[in-house]
């Protein structure tokens, strides 16, 4: 497999868990503002979209979508429990949480960090965002995780998520935001995430 990624960008999620599991993968770095690949070929052919997270698959074809490549890559090592198992309630609820996420955090911080987002706009994301954290707060609790009593990939789609909140001017380490910075300080110190987050600074 081969995942393309851009530092710090939502490609981190996927990159922690291929750390994880210590699967087979290579990581391609790309230009957000080329869409070059480190070795120079046009991602487009890859994404038409352009957008990160895209994972090349073994037997051929791409996977896009940060939502369905956790899941696959937690698939590849079930035996970890990073995936509940598949016709279970909590298979559902990860799923459940993983869309949640999608669409009620990463999107709406994307434009939250675009310049051409309008502050009244940006304002109502701010606010939005933040309903979203606090109503995930009190699961994250103690040694609490996201989508279910352990940890599973939803949990480094919140951290990577979590991770953007400076850039959008929201201080989870504020009142009313719980355990939040807490919560990411736990996932931090995992050495997936340390490793993961080290070898994306080492190619920028
Ligand atoms: N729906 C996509 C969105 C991915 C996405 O928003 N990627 C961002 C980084 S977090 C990106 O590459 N943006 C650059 C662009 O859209 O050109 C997914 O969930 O995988």
């Amino acid at each position: 497999m081969k995942l393309y990624f851009t530092p710090a960008f939502c490609s981190l999620a996927p990159h922690i868990v291929v750390r994880e599991l210590d699967l087979p993968c290579t990581l391609e770095r790309v230009s957000n503002r080329t869409k070059q690949t480190a070795s120079g070929a046009d991602y487009r052919a890859v994404n038409p979209l352009g957008y990160v997270p895209a994972l090349e698959l073994d037997g051929g074809g791409v996977l896009l979508e940060v939502a369905a490549i956790l899941p696959y890559l937690g698939d590849q090592r079930p035996d970890a429990g990073l995936v509940p198992a598949h016709g279970t309630v909590a298979r559902y609820q990860l799923h459940a949480t993983l869309n949640f996420i999608a669409t009620e955090l990463h999107k709406p911080f994307s434009y939250l960090m675009n310049p051409a987002t309008p502050d009244p706009m940006k304002a109502a994301l701010r606010d939005r965002i933040g309903t979203c954290l606090r109503h995930l707060a009190p699961r994250l609790a103690g040694d609490g995780h996201v989508a279910g009593p352990t940890y599973t990939v939803a949990d480094p789609y919140l951290f990577t998520v979590l991770g953007w909140a400076q850039f959008g001017q929201i201080d989870i380490a504020s009142d009313g935001f719980g355990d939040l910075a807490a919560y990411r300080s736990r996932l931090a110190a995992r050495p997936a995430v340390t490793a993961a987050l080290a070898a994306e600074s080492s190619r920028t």
